[in-house]
């Protein structure tokens, strides 16, 4: 399958969504008049765009569209695609400048972290780059076990501990090891926790001190994996994550089990942090990297 046919593929459940809110919106068009904006922002709404992201790009489509005088359903719909788009913090791509980097991986429980620790790192390996994973997920021994599968299948090295062991030991472990062996990066699983949980989010943040501790010039992204099944939750995890750990982006998992993948959107645009990858299947080449606009086409 080629890129842009999995893109389409993945987002086929929100695009049959959105696409027959948009068709319904357009059936008696004529011309841009205030009742199609209204019908059109409660058709965003719908696909989880949010209220005031949804407000704003109406506002500005009302603005473009006596400007550049859209006559026809193609025109408006492009239109508000790049302004959707716009709308998003730019995907600027996974830094990883220093080596070794480090990508860490948070998010609540059961969002696919491990799963997309597992992909990038087949990416960065297919690059020719010398990848690490830590295994600072101790919380159950099966969770090491899963990352190592993908360590196998993405050629990438691991370190891990004895389950219950502490995480930030890990991670302290790994850096020596990577750089030991020269890696080039070395991507930290985490245990799922959920973000008012304030005992793991402390937890998290020593994981935090110890790499800037162990690495104070090294390339950090701190990656946060949101699940688009789970709707407008997203909105307060990718705020409770932030305020403890500071995202550099987000992965957004499961778009093609949603209608509702406009929640990447949402997230992206109110928080103003870029989405670096989304997730469209279990495999390991279902890891796409992100581009706003292929993808706020794909869910118009
Ligand atoms: N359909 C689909 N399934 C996915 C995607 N990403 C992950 N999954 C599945 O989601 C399930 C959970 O994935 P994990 O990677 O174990 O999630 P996790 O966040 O590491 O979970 P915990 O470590 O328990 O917090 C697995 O069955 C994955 O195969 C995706 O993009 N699409
Ligand atoms: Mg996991």
């Amino acid at each position: 399958m080629s890129f842009f046919d999995k893109i389409k593929a993945g987002l086929k459940k929100t695009k049959e969504s959105t696409a027959a809110n948009i068709n319904a919106v357009f059936a008696t068009f004529r011309t841009v008049d205030e009742d199609l904006l209204s019908d059109l922002e409660d058709a965003l709404i719908l696909a989880d765009i949010g209220a005031y992201v949804a407000a704003d790009a109406i506002e500005e489509l009302r603005k473009q569209s006596k400007l550049q005088n859209l006559q026809t359903k193609e025109a408006v719909i492009d239109c508000l695609a790049k302004i959707l788009a716009e709308k998003m913090a730019p995907n600027n791509g996974l830094q990883l400048n220093t080596k070794p980097s480090v990508i860490l991986m948070v998010g609540v429980n059961g969002v696919g972290k491990t799963t997309s620790i597992g992909k990038i790192g087949a990416k960065l390996t297919a690059q020719g780059k010398k990848v690490l994973f830590a295994a600072a997920d101790t919380f159950r021994a099966a969770a090491a076990d899963q990352l190592t599968i993908w360590a196998q299948r993405a050629g990438a090295d691991i370190v891990r501990h004895a389950e219950g062991a502490d995480p930030s030991a890990v991670i302290f472990d790994a850096i020596t090891a990577a750089k030991a062996r020269g890696c080039d990066v070395v991507i930290c699983d985490t245990a799922g926790r959920l973000h008012n949980k304030q005992n793991l989010m402390n937890e998290l943040e020593k994981m935090r001190r110890v790499i800037n501790r162990e690495l104070p010039e090294a390339s950090v992204e701190t990656l946060l994996v949101l699940d688009a099944t789970t709707g407008q939750n997203a909105i307060s995890q990718a705020e409770g994550f932030n305020s403890v750990t500071g995202l550099t982006g987000l992965v957004i998992t499961k778009l093609d089990g949603t209608a509702k993948g406009g929640i990447a959107i949402h997230v992206s645009s109110s928080m103003q942090v870029p989405v670096k990858f989304i997730g469209v299947g279990e495999q390991v080449d279902d890891l796409l990297e992100f581009d706003a606009l292929d993808f706020t086409r794909g869910v118009l």
